[in-house]
């Protein structure tokens, strides 16, 4: 078994829960919150068969999309000067990590 944790963006994650949920895929949602734009982000977890790991990423792979944020100027660091320009980024579409599961139960 597996364990996906999937960092993914708020505005993808109703439609990518009810999508997992739909192919009977276990899903948990945590609220989350992105270290470099400190914006809210959505962290699912999903335990599934290992027969089961491309089909998942495939789901999330058509669902999360990635997006640009252009971010105000900001201190580097309490005290830092700012930055003198707007930064964009690309946000996701998904950030994936799989984890071999050593054991699961439901008790
Ligand atoms: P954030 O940390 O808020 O990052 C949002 C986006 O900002 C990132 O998109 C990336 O394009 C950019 N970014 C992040 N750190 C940067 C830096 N030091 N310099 C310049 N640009 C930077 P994604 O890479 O798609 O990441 C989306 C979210 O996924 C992240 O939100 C974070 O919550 C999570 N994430 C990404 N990589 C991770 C990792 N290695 N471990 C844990 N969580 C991660």
């Amino acid at each position: 078994m597996k364990l996906i944790m999937a960092v993914v963006q708020d505005i993808d994650s109703p439609k990518l829960v009810a999508e997992l949920t739909r192919n009977n895929i276990g899903v948990t949602k945590l609220s989350s919150t992105g270290g470099f734009l400190q914006r809210g982000n959505t962290t699912l977890l999903m335990g599934v068969e290992e027969e089961r790991l491309d089909e998942v990423l495939k789901i999330i792979e058509k669902i999360c999309r990635p997006r640009k944020h252009v971010i105000a100027p900001f201190p580097a660091s309490p005290g830092e000067t700012m930055a003198p320009y707007p930064i964009e980024v690309t946000v996701g579409g998904a950030t994936v990590f799989v984890m071999n599961v050593e054991r699961f139960e439901k008790i």
